[in-house]
């Protein structure tokens, strides 16, 4: 053989195997597929089947044995738990109670191996911490995505129920292997004519083909629905004509699908009917339609993003309509609480609901697409902002009453416990738009299934899944992921400020936004409140008096200038420009930082990328390479957008030491984004 064909040979090698291109398409499931393993198990059932044949072609270690069984020690785990023991060598046994569970626990194997975790001996018991770990899609029914940016919807519905996309099984998949089991498939804002009898078909289709991978259907539904598609003369909780729509409804979606999961409901929020139409309760609401679905062991989630128009401060809202509804709603009610009082924001004080209403079941709501993070632009990794929020304490039993104690029964044994993660998946071949926003959707379902996880280490599995073993790797893509949610709140949104962002899209800032005739409370002055003696929204008692929702001390903490932690200063307190922080600087200049540390921090990670380049494929590195760009540019956006403009009241220097804005604050005001690129 010649020098240049050997040349060539080898280059092909590289180019083709070593290297192989890759779309991101097959996300963090990428065990090779040459394994025969050696695979028993006691009893057969098509979910049992799914994780023999995952096991067969993927597992590289001893002969496994899946054994369904109900012995004492699986007794004391919840439905979907297992036990790992053996040795990776020698034997491995997966026992649990449920066929879920040895899936679930089948999974867990091939993620030790993929993440060449631990030692060959096994001793694994796990239990799920939420038993309902839901996606929330808001997908509507003619494909698009209310807030999605990774394409079109991935249900296909005018090509359902005949046609069937290979996407519905791989969705199913990969949300098994991280713990999902429901999903709702439609936007919370829900067309009525999802529960016709031609979707409901369609519905059907989607639900069989779930189902062995344990994961449940749910729908959002109208509430205005029996008089939409009905005929009613409305839709009033209390009318009995209402209520048997509602019951005949039920009736019809479990002969189709006899595991239903239930209903989500947005009800009286932003424009949705609801039961307020008719001078009914939220609780009125949902237990009509909780009665109807009981029979079939449904339930009904029940949103609490309510907020109206008027001068109430719009984060008090939520709390002031449902305190007073604490214990009546039926038992197989959930009351679905969005992590902040306020929206999804980047960064939101715990909302009060949650350590505030005891009698009645929480379930939290977090947001994985990105609407006020950058869409699929920015590198944002959320498990680090979830995790603040899960360890919030909300002092509601005394010092140690986490969020998560408050929802997943430690606190309060409600019947129900669950929680839901807005999703971020589309169409887009790597599903999400940005390759690391896989990331969030992977840290979702693990930190569903045992909030007590760290970011770090869920950072580090799905790093090591998704891209490469090698340390020269991991490490540094860690603590970027790691370091990227705050770099993120530092550029945007730094010191509690929120809602500054551009009308409608809540891409980039626009803090001078006004609309004429506009609520006020969806323009960004409502929230920053800037003027020539400080900045901030006064929440303390002497404003809105919102800290009075939270529990002692904390309320007392945040009520003080000089405790309330300074993530959250303008959250809770107008600032003066020249109010000394802990670090001496005033407040004015430590804005300033902030502002240009999110910029520098940008600028390293677009460095420590270009380093990665030898370690991973070409086509998502240079992927990844090209939305950093955009990053970067962006903070640079914000930076100035936000420094030029509040600089207008606080007439002082951005400090001298920090990088001059590269902007007229003119030319940042005329951009207007194409929402068709940005939404
Ligand atoms: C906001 C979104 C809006 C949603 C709403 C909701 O901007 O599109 O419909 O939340 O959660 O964050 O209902």
């Amino acid at each position: 053989m010649n020098r240049t064909v050997l040349y060539i040979l080898l280059l092909f090698w590289f180019s083709e195997g070593y290297l192989k291109a890759e779309d991101g398409g097959r996300l963090w499931l990428r065990a090779e597929t040459t394994a025969t393993a050696q695979v028993t198990t006691n009893r057969k059932s098509p979910t049992i089947t799914i994780a023999v044949e995952e096991l067969k072609t993927q597992w590289k270690g001893a002969p496994v044995q899946l054994v369904l069984k109900r012995d004492k020690e699986l007794l004391g785990l919840k439905k979907d738990g297992y036990i790992i023991s053996g040795d990776k060598q020698k034997g491995v046994t997966v026992r649990s109670a449920s066929d879920t569970g040895l899936l679930y626990g089948a999974y867990h194997l091939l993620r030790l191996q993929e993440t060449q975790n631990g030692s060959d001996r096994l001793q694994i018991t796990e239990s799920p911490k939420y038993d309902l770990r839901l996606l929330n899609h808001w997908d509507n029914l003619n494909g698009t995505i209310e807030r999605g940016y990774a394409g079109h919807s991935i249900w296909k519905w005018d090509e359902l129920p005949e046609k069937i996309s290979p996407r519905y099984k791989e969705y199913a998949r990969a949300n098994a292997s991280i713990g999902i089991n429901g999903t709702v498939l439609n936007n919370v804002n829900a067309s009525p004519a999802i529960l016709t009898s031609d979707y409901l078909q369609k519905v059907k289709v989607v639900a069989d083909i779930l189902r062995p991978y344990g994961i449940k259907v749910y729908l959002s539904v109208n509430f205005s629905s029996p008089q939409i598609l009905g005929g009613l003369p409305g839709s009033d909780p209390l009318e009995p004509t209402v209520q048997q729509w509602w019951r005949d409804k039920a009736g019809e979606i479990y002969r189709l699908i006899p595991d239903f999961g239930g209903f989500l409901v947005k009800a009286n929020s932003e424009g949705q009917p609801g039961p307020q139409d008719y001078g009914r309760t939220h609780a009125d609401g949902a237990n009509m339609l909780a009665d109807a679905l009981k029979p079939y062991g449904g339930i009904v989630m029940w949103r609490a993003f309510v907020y109206n128009p008027g001068n109430e401060d719009r984060a008090r809202q939520a709390y002031m309509e449902f305190m007073p509804l604490d214990g009546k709603f039926r038992e197989n009610v959930i009351v679905q609480v969005k992590n902040g009082p306020v929206d999804f924001q980047p960064r939101e004080p715990f909302s009060p609901l949650f350590g505030g209403m005891e009698h009645t079941a929480l379930m939290p709501e977090l947001q994985v697409t990105q609407e006020y993070l950058g869409f699929s632009n920015h590198l944002v990794f959320l498990a680090p902002q979830w995790k603040e929020f899960f360890d919030s304490d909300t002092y509601c039993k005394g010092e140690g009453s986490t969020v998560t104690k408050t929802t997943d029964g430690t606190l309060f044994p409600h019947s129900l416990n669950a929680i839901a993660g807005v999703a971020n998946i589309g169409q887009d071949i790597n599903w999400c738009g940005h390759h690391f926003a896989q990331a969030n959707w992977y840290a979702f379902g693990r930190l569903a299934w045992n909030h007590a996880l760290t970011a770090d280490e869920i950072a580090e599995e799905w790093l090591r899944m998704t891209f490469t073993q090698q340390d020269g790797f991991i490490i540094p893509m860690k603590q970027m992921m790691l370091d990227s949610w705050k770099t993120a709140v530092n550029y945007m949104m730094p010191l509690g400020l929120h809602h500054i962002f551009a009308w409608e899209h809540h891409y980039g800032p626009e803090p001078w936004c006004d609309i004429p005739g506009a609520r006020p409370d969806w323009l960004p002055r409502y929230y920053h409140n800037a003027d020539e003696k400080g900045i901030g929204f006064d929440r303390t008692i002497h404003g809105s008096g919102a800290v009075s929702q939270y529990h002692s001390p904390l309320r007392e903490q945040l009520n003080d200038i000089e405790t309330c932690p300074e993530d959250l200063l303008l959250w809770f307190h107008h600032v003066p420009w020249d109010y000394r922080m802990k670090n001496s600087r005033t407040l004015w200049d430590e804005l300033c930082y902030r502002y240009d540390a999110g910029v520098q921090q940008v600028r390293e990670f677009q460095k420590i990328w270009d380093r990665m380049e030898s370690y991973i494929d070409k086509e998502r590195f240079s992927h990844v390479q090209s939305r950093l760009k955009i990053q970067s540019r962006d903070a640079v956006w914000w930076k100035d957008a936000c420094l030029l403009y509040f600089q207008t009241y606080s007439g002082k220097p951005i400090p001298y030491d920090i990088e001059r804005p590269v902007h007229e604050l003119d030319n940042l005001k005329k951009i207007k984004l194409d929402m068709k690129h940005h939404n």
